[in-house]
């Protein structure tokens, strides 16, 4: 890959040299000695510089990082805040934001096209959503027994708010024939093999998802450039379905006349089994034994307080957090001081687009001293309701919105 930054020769292009000084953050004096295939020690990109030191590594060779709940309290996540999930590793190569393209390909398009970043600023509208990212595997350390993943708490989500260009716009542009059904993206991020002719992960959504207003190609995340962990300097954005349909480093996506068969798309990557499993139940990974998961399923998180909280039990507690529900909206979200068996419901706002997570607030009084369990319990609206246990278990360990809850002592 490095290839492309130096001439025969072996000297780093100028173009490279500039994009590196920027990165580096000053003159780098020697550039003519640097060694070809040699990447300057100055470049080397630690995505938790720009994370709050409270952040949970749970590994760096795929970077993964989950967001404690408390830190989720902001109504729109900072990037600070946000977790990252990566399946291979982050790019290395200086990426210049004036030569990237996308490249709109496959056989369900009239014709091929690229565009550079400016062509889909200049060209088509851009515009502004925040959207819920939740990895498929968040709350996965739940499951019992174990399965394979990361295990995720709870906190591998967050609703940023991203701007861009619809993709529907940009496939408008292009042509699409009439046998498309499938989307598939293709980002920069090496295989952690660093085998070039692998892919980290190559997914995608079904045209209707595809084509939903809130579909973005997008440049943009809370108005600054996308940081590079999570996808600079282009990246797809699809809210409320699993988060590996977002793809980071976009520079291609495949129009497909079949379900998109990239990586991460076969086996039980993302998927669910069609019938109810034994817990730890091994079943054939056959496409007719499974489903690819598509709308995450209804959730809720309490932000605030931070759980082992004291509280003053003369005064009311305030809460706060957020919910959501995949495609569909929140119609309720209530608390429970007592395990379970009564539910007190708190106000719920509007979100702010369709695929936003709603924020909801309550107060609550607790009868006398001692420990109590604040439990919080979302339903959508097509009345489905989050479990108080942990739901079905699954190969892939996904789809765990059993009820978030936190630990408080009243004095
Ligand atoms: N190119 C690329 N896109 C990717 C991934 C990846 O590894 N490579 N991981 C996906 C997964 S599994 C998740 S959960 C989200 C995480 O997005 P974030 O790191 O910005 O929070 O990115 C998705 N897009
Ligand atoms: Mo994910």
């Amino acid at each position: 890959m490095h290839h492309q930054i130096h001439d025969r020769r072996g000297f780093l292009r100028k173009s490279a040299l500039a994009t590196l000084t920027t990165l580096v953050g000053s003159h780098i004096v020697f550039a003519d000695r640097i060694p070809p295939f040699y990447t300057p020690l100055g470049f080397d990109y630690d995505p938790l510089k720009e994370k709050s030191p409270d952040m949970k590594v749970l590994g760096d060779k795929p970077w993964n990082v989950e967001s404690p709940i408390h830190l989720l309290d902001d109504a729109v996540t900072p990037v600070e805040k946000m977790f990252i999930r990566n399946n291979g590793l982050i790019p290395t190569e200086p990426i210049n934001p004036e030569t990237w393209t996308l490249t709109i390909k496959g056989e369900s398009v009239k014709t091929t096209k690229t565009y550079t970043l400016n062509d889909l600023k200049k060209r088509f509208k851009p515009y502004t959503y925040q959207l819920v990212l939740e990895c498929g595997g968040n709350g996965r350390s739940g499951f019992e027994p174990q399965t394979t993943g990361n295990p995720w708490g709870q906190g591998a989500v967050s609703c940023a708010e991203w701007t861009g260009v619809r993709l529907k716009d940009i496939l408008d542009d292009v042509g699409l024939k009439d046998d498309a059904v499938y989307i598939g993206y293709y980002g920069k991020d090496p295989h952690l093999s660093q085998d070039p002719t692998k892919v980290a992960i190559s997914r995608g959504v079904p045209m209707k998802k595809a084509l939903e207003n809130e579909t973005l190609i997008a440049w943009a995340l809370n108005g600054k450039d996308i940081p590079l962990a999570h996808g600079y300097p282009l990246r797809l954005v699809i809210g409320g379905w699993p988060a590996s349909v977002s793809g980071k480093w976009l520079h291609t996506i495949a129009v497909r006349d079949k379900i998109h068969d990239g990586a991460k798309m076969e086996g039980h990557s993302y998927r669910m089994p069609i019938r109810p499993v034994q817990p730890g139940e091994k079943i054939p990974e056959t496409p007719e034994n499974f489903r690819i998961i598509e709308s995450m399923p209804v959730k809720s998180l309490i932000t605030y307080p931070k759980t082992g909280a004291m509280v003053d039990l003369k005064k009311p507690l305030a809460l706060r957090g957020h919910a959501w529900a995949g495609d569909r909206t929140v119609s309720a979200v209530e608390t429970s001081i007592d395990y379970g068996a009564t539910w007190q419901k708190s106000k719920l706002q509007a979100p702010r687009n369709r695929l936003a997570w709603q924020h909801w607030s309550t107060e609550l009084t607790f009868p006398q001293p001692g420990y109590y369990e604040v439990w919080v319990r979302a339903t959508d609206s097509s009345g489905v309701a989050q479990p108080v246990v942990i739901p079905q278990w699954n190969p892939g360990g996904y789809l765990n919105n059993a009820c978030h809850r936190i630990a408080v002592k009243a004095s």
